[in-house]
């Protein structure tokens, strides 16, 4: 099985949010207790984003609750990052805990934030956990050699690579180490970032990352899958060398920025099934389903080229 678009797509639209907002799209995705749940990202009428929980009993059919979930409001000491909006949650669960890595805007430009929750409704704000300008961070499951890791997405004179670094604590980071430069002539040419929460495979870490071509109006963002060696994390075992999903339809080519699928949450069921949820055009929320197998060996592909 290949990647297969849900041909109902896209499964939530600001029509399917019960209060006003602008768009729905972005979402980290968790299976909680028998429910899928979609942390979505909805920008308010100002402009500025906010999370609202949407649930399921199949993965596919979705309401959105009532009223938002996390926003820059409840931030208290840390409002100051987050004053332009909160964006992108990535959802991981260690042990018994899922915590939310996640962008803050601001006048200071974009840092990431972590949270965390048992239940999807108290959240405790644990604070920024890089510098800015940083963005596209997401967590590894469990601890390698007795540390926490992260993957993140540093912007500094341009450079837009996928770097990764490890903490003692979830707070505290360091030992930062380049992972993933852009590649120039390709769909990943100008600036590439972190997307899904790393997932553990036998042939090591497997995450979706995303790639751009272009700048600012004429950009184009597609996916792409990275495997991370299981106890060296640095190491890139397998690369996709061409994306495994790009914006096609009209839902992913016209909307608030268009020409981009864009994803920072996936499910995976107990048979290998893989729930990869992403967004079209910054507007919506689409679903596409493929195999850990499937995203496996086209990274082997790679491998072997
Ligand atoms: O518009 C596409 C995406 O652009 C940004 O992603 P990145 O900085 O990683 O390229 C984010 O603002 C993201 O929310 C948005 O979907």
């Amino acid at each position: 099985m290949e990647i297969v678009k849900y041909t109902e797509n896209p499964i939530l639209t600001k029509e399917s949010v019960p209060f006003k907002v602008n768009s729905i799209f972005n979402p980290g995705a968790v299976k909680f207790n028998n429910e899928y749940l979609l942390l979505c990202r909805v920008e308010l009428p100002i402009g500025r984003s906010a999370f609202a929980l949407a649930k399921s009993n199949d993965g596919l059919k979705y309401v959105v609750e009532n009223s938002l979930c996390l926003s820059p409001e409840d931030h208290k000491e840390y409002s100051e990052y987050v004053e332009w909006g909160i964006e992108d949650p990535r959802i991981t669960k260690i042990e018994d805990v899922y915590y939310i890595t996640y962008t803050g805007y601001s006048r200071f430009l974009p840092l990431v934030m972590l949270a965390k929750t048992k239940d999807f409704i108290k959240f405790d704000i644990l604070g920024p956990i890089t510098e800015p300008s940083n963005k596209d961070a997401a967590l590894f499951p469990e601890k390698i050699n007795n540390l926490y890791w992260k993957v993140d997405r540093p912007s500094a004179e341009g450079l837009k690579d996928i770097w990764i670094n490890c903490s003692p604590d979830l707070i505290h980071w360091g030992q930062y180490k380049h992972l993933l430069a852009p590649a120039l002539g390709t769909w990943e040419a100008n600036k590439i970032g972190g997307s899904t929460q790393p997932i553990k495979t036998d042939k090591g870490w497997l995450m979706l990352y995303h790639g751009v071509r272009g700048f600012e109006i004429s950009s184009i963002y597609k996916i792409g899958v990275l495997l991370l060696d299981l106890e060296k994390p640095w190491i890139i075992k397998g690369k996709s060398k061409e994306p495994i999903l790009s914006p096609d339809h009209l839902y992913e080519r016209v909307g608030d920025v268009g020409n981009v699928v864009f994803t920072n949450g996936w499910i995976v069921e107990d048979d290998g099934k893989v729930l990869i949820y992403y967004s079209g055009a910054d507007s919506n929320i689409s679903v596409a389903t493929t195999t850990i197998k499937y995203l496996l060996s086209v990274c082997q592909k790679m491998v072997e080229d």
